[in-house]
């Protein structure tokens, strides 16, 4: 898992120019590795030193665990960027293994470290407005990244992520062009309770009924982001459907990974018999994309180190920032895979 994250880490060197709604970032910053995930979430560690009055950023960051491809993607692009900034970043780095109570120790003892600025990518939407009153009657801003909290505005001071409604019903426009507007398909759910499962299944289930009365959802169940669980949801979506089945979509690639596996156990082929639509943009679905066993991905951008940098850089000087900031983000297909893929860094 961390070779993954340094080679990740080295290679998102070469996406520096992600472009970004709202603010741009690009930085010419040479390879190098990135700094290492604390294990428990309760404890945050000190990646770059430095103490009160040193005149560095000092940010806390709390992850919420190793669940996808594209949450190493995104630790990697943090730490990284950290790692390369040592002499002006103060960087905390703590991994709640997914869950929300370890985010809320680290978010406290952040605010007792007395950091600039706190990092927080939310493993669900709720449960967040003591801790960000704390946060706040602390004088310390709190930048949301990739995963939305439902709190009241003035609990947080920016929002760097996706739209997730929008990428869901692009994935519903896949959908229906890949199946000429009827079939029977099942979807694969993000975590229960995250905002990018809540929106890419609102955006989704919404333009289905909306645009095509032809297409059934037959079911719908979280595998939690994790391909080990996409595996064993498709695993019973084919048990009890079979080959009525002719389309799934997934919240991200790498439970659509483990359904391919599934389909294939069943005898069936991915994306020709049952068709493909995921979510995250990771190598390895291009690689299926390549290999004819998926069909698109919507591509949702974890390179988020130097925009997350940059802003809490702007909250420390005092500077205004955008209420949310949005990456800019493609659709890629199996029929340009094969020249995509050669430039994907993660
Ligand atoms: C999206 C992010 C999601 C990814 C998953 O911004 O919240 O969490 O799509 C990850 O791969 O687990």
């Amino acid at each position: 898992m961390k070779t993954r994250r340094i080679v990740a880490a080295i290679l998102s060197v070469l996406m520096m120019g992600a472009c970004f709604t709202g603010c741009g970032s690009t930085e010419d910053t040479p390879a190098g590795t990135d700094g290492t995930a604390s294990t428990d979430g309760t404890s945050a560690t000190n990646e770059g030193g430095g103490d009160a009055d040193d005149g560095k950023l000092k940010v806390g960051f709390a992850q919420i665990g190793q669940e996808s491809g594209w949450r190493d993607a995104e630790t990697a692009s943090i730490q990284f960027h950290a790692g390369q900034n040592v002499d002006t970043i103060d960087f905390k780095f703590a991994d709640a293994q997914q869950k929300q109570e370890n985010q809320i120790k680290a978010i406290k003892s952040f605010i007792d470290m007395g950091v600039d600025v706190i990092g927080l990518a939310p493993v669900v939407e709720t449960g967040w407005d003591a801790v960000f009153t704390e946060a706040k009657d602390a004088g310390i801003p709190i930048i949301l990244v990739d995963r939305m909290a439902d709190v009241p505005e003035d609990l947080y001071a920016t929002f760097i992520g996706s739209d997730f409604i929008e990428e869901g019903k692009n994935a519903a426009d896949e959908m229906a062009r890949l199946l000429n507007n009827s079939g029977k398909i099942v979807e694969l759910e993000g975590t229960v309770g995250a905002s990018s499962a809540n929106d890419r299944k609102k955006g989704f289930d919404d333009q289905i009924a909306a645009e095509y009365p032809d297409i059934e959802i037959l079911a719908s169940q979280t595998g939690d982001f994790t391909r080990a669980k996409g595996k064993e949801v498709m695993e019973s979506f084919l048990k009890t459907y079979g080959s009525e089945i002719k389309g799934v979509y997934a919240h991200n690639d790498d439970m659509m990974l483990g359904a391919i596996e599934a389909i294939k156990e069943a005898g069936l082929k991915p994306g020709e018999d049952i068709k493909t639509v995921s979510c995250d943009g990771v190598k390895a679905i291009f690689e299926a994309m390549v290999a004819g066993e998926a069909n698109v991905t919507i591509e949702c951008n974890p390179l988020l180190g130097p925009i997350f940098f940059e802003t809490a850089q702007k909250l420390k000087d005092g500077e205004t920032v955008e209420k949310w900031v949005k990456p800019e983000e493609s659709i890629f297909r199996q029929e340009t895979a094969a020249e995509d893929i050669k430039d994907r860094v993660y």
